[in-house]
């Protein structure tokens, strides 16, 4: 009787779907006059060794109905559609930002793109041979102490040189040369590393773009318009552009590329320190050695190299003051870009 009785209940609960009905199916099984209540009161009724057989399994019946009951209910209670506000503003999609450096680089890629440059990349971790040696920076040579290098621990068997973490991007250009014959114009964006405290405007990694073009009659005037074209691509077209000796081991003669400030027109600022001049990259004519040992002959090809470091564009655009804010990883730094 009982197993009856559950039957019928859950069967007919199973088709209920309004309140109304279901309060009624309680009343009727699980009420004060319910079926449930029905087989208790008849309890005292039996033999005692049945009675505590048929109590158990009312019991059981009564549990599985009441929580039957609930899980209905529930169910009935939830509404069918979410209600939704549709006067609420609505949530605005995180949009992901560019970060700085990856901004100016795209932009200088463009720039240099545009003048028929392609775009080469390489190994980070290199042979003190292409960073040094064959750059014309001979071990032992005062000139190193331009770059302090951060040397990796590790011999190669077939004894080829030390190896290192490349101190810019040049080792690639030496590289390129090796592989293909002039005509060649090729800038290398990359990571770059130096074993250095860092300050407010030095860190141990930084970007850098490095340039360089070889052909037949090559001359400084191609470096300079190049160079003109590109200063004023990126940082305005009616910048001035200053061309100024420097020395760079690989390169002769070697210049030091500076543009009016842009901040200050050249009256001299916060921002130019003063000078009117803003220093943005080095360049030169690469040196018959460095062509000599790639296997060109510099009675015939000559070409020209440049080479920047990227952080310094972004800080002076942006007025970031502190270089080490660019790779700490904090999401504030990245926020503010458009
Ligand atoms: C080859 C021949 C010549 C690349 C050059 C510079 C001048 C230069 C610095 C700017 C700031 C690096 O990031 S920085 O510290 N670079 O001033 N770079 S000429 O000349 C080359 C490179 C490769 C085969």
């Amino acid at each position: 009787m009982i197993d009856e009785v559950k039957e019928r209940a859950l069967s007919e609960l199973s088709l209920i779907n309004d309140a109304k009905e279901l309060e009624a199916w309680r009343v009727r099984y699980l009420g004060r006059k319910g079926e449930v209540s029905k087989i208790m009161k008849m309890l005292p009724n039996l033999p005692v060794d049945e009675r505590r057989e048929v109590g158990r399994k009312a019991n059981e019946l009564k549990e599985i109905l009441e929580e039957k009951f609930e899980e209905k209910r529930r169910e009935i209670r939830k509404p069918k559609f979410e209600p939704i506000d549709i006067t609420l503003p609505g949530r605005p999609p995180l949009l992901g930002r560019l970060h700085p450096t990856t901004k100016i680089l795209r932009e200088i890629c463009e720039v240099f793109a545009s003048m028929g440059f392609e775009i080469v990349e390489g190994p980070e971790v290199e042979w003190d041979y292409y960073n040094f040696e064959a750059l014309n920076i001979p071990e032992d040579h005062p000139a190193r102490d331009m770059w302090s290098t951060l040397w990796i621990d590790y011999e190669d068997p077939s004894g080829k040189t030390p190896m290192l973490l490349r101190t810019h991007t040049s080792p690639m250009q030496i590289r390129v040369m090796e592989k293909r014959k002039p005509p060649i114009r090729v800038i290398m964006p990359g990571k770059v590393y130096r074993y250095e405290a860092t300050d407010a405007t030095h860190e141990s990694m930084f970007y850098q773009v490095e340039g360089l073009a070889v052909d037949e009659g090559i001359t400084m005037a191609d470096l300079k318009g190049t160079l003109y074209e590109f200063s004023r691509r990126l940082f305005g077209k009616e910048r001035r552009v200053k061309f100024r000796c420097d020395y760079f081991p690989f390169v002769e003669p070697g210049v030091e590329v500076a543009i009016d400030c842009f901040i200050c027109r050249g009256e001299g600022c916060r921002l130019c320190g003063g000078s009117g001049w803003i220093e943005i990259l080095g360049a030169g004519m690469v040196h018959p050695e460095v062509l000599r040992r790639v296997g060109y002959d510099p009675e015939v090809y000559t070409g020209f190299a440049f080479g920047m470091g990227i952080e310094r564009i972004p800080m002076l655009r942006y007025g970031i003051d502190d270089i080490r804010l660019f790779y700490s990883n904090d999401i504030r730094f990245l926020r503010q870009m458009r």
